[in-house]
């Protein structure tokens, strides 16, 4: 068996910002337009008006200031609301693997690594592009990395689930090197003109490289074990799927072909589910919760995280301790927990331990309790 450790982390960030300002003047616009358009069937109350939106309310509703898109114009265009891309022939690398390649080449720069070192990829991400070939086979063929590749999804969790999945190969000795790749194109399934979610998500790839501990270059996390849990729920889901076209409605532009969530169910079912997983996690690991530097949370909601962080410490915890990214990207379902390890691990010291821990659609909850080396 080997001790498997984290060696690289990468984050591609689109260049594109919509500001909480510029997102709610477009949906305004767009609520308008809608209310306009149907003003006799609002009348006779068979349509319901639509709501304007507010940055007021999203702020103080989740902590939201900003997110990062692929394509900004199509998603602020009031007769339109989701995102233009350029239709690629499939001779081109498709738009997952673009972004993907980019978080992939920070992460094993960092690691010290070549691709041709890589023998497996994991394309680990809450939507695909396509049903097949894996994404996850493009990017090991664009990366020119070896072994094999494979897609895997579990929504907001995918990328803790692909880390215990990698981690558990490279343990048992059937992989050396393994990168797991989670190109978020959130603003593709997003609902953007629904004013109960609008604003909740953003688009990012980022990249984990793990490695035998014995093989790591410099300083590095091992990764001391994993745990992931699911529990069937429908508060958060998508309808969209191969058998659509089955359907009588199946060509019409439906609501439930984009995300959907109950919100207020989530945040209350899942924050308990989430407090407990990482405490039993850390349990079982004989890890005081008290002696955790870090943790690294999924990024929906700043009051989740808020309400995780008191229960697992026991306190409110100091600042540092549980780094937000999300005011900045918004949730970028998977990628959003390992943004902020990327970005806030640096500074850890040998033998300081923390948990990175994702959770969502599923439910799913995933953690990986690492340790600086
Ligand atoms: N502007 C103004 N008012 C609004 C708006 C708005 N934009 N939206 C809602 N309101 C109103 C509501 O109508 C409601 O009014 P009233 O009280 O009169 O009925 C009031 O504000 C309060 O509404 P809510 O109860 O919905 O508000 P909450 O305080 O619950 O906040 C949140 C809403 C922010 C969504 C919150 O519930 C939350 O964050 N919940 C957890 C969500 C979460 O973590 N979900 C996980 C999803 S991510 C995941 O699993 C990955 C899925 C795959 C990725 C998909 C990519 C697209």
């Amino acid at each position: 068996m080997h001790n498997v450790a984290i060696t690289g982390t990468g984050v591609f960030t689109p260049s594109e910002v919509i500001t909480n300002d510029e997102l709610v003047e477009a949906f305004n616009a767009y609520a308008d337009l809608f209310n306009a358009e149907h003003a006799d069937a609002i009348a006779a109350g068979k349509v319901t008006a639509l709501e304007h939106s507010s940055s007021e309310f999203i702020f103080k509703a989740s902590g939201i200031e900003q997110r990062y898109v692929l394509d900004k114009e199509g998603v602020l265009d009031p007769t339109r609301m989701f995102p233009r891309f350029r239709q690629r022939s499939d001779d081109e690398p498709g738009i997952m693997t673009e972004i993907a390649l980019e978080a992939c080449k920070t992460a094993l720069a960092q690691a010290g690594r070549s691709a041709e070192e890589v023998d497996l990829v994991i394309c680990a991400a809450s939507n695909m592009e396509r049903a097949y070939p894996a994404v996850a086979i493009e990017i090991q063929n664009a990366l020119g990395a070896g072994g094999f590749a494979f897609d895997m999804n579990v929504a907001c969790s995918s990328a803790t689930f692909g880390i215990q999945a990698a981690a558990d190969m490279i343990r048992s000795g059937s992989v050396r090197c393994a990168i797991v790749v989670n190109p978020e194109i959130t603003s593709g399934h997003l609902e953007w003109r629904d004013r109960d979610c609008h604003f909740i998500f953003g688009d990012v790839a980022t990249a984990t490289v793990l490695e035998r501990e014995e093989d790591a270059k410099g300083a590095h996390f091992i990764v001391h074990s994993t745990r992931c849990a699911t529990q069937f729920s429908n508060n958060i889901r998508n309808n969209n799927g191969f058998l659509r076209r089955n359907r009588p409605d199946g060509m019409v532009d439906r609501r439930d072909m984009q995300f959907m969530q109950n919100g207020r169910k989530v945040f209350k079912e899942v924050v308990p589910m989430v407090s407990a997983h990482i405490l039993s996690h850390l349990a079982d690991a004989e890890v005081e919760p008290t002696s955790l530097r870090r943790l690294w949370l999924h990024q929906a909601n700043k009051s989740m995280n808020d309400f995780v962080g008191r229960k697992v410490l026991g306190r409110e915890p100091e600042p540092g301790e549980q780094p937000n990214i999300l005011q900045d990207y918004a949730n970028t379902s998977s990628a959003g927990s390992i943004i902020a390890f990327s970005k806030y691990s640096d500074d850890m010291q040998p033998g300081d331990k923390g948990v990175i821990c994702s959770f969502g659609a599923g439910y799913s909850v995933g953690s990986v309790l690492v340790e600086r080396r």
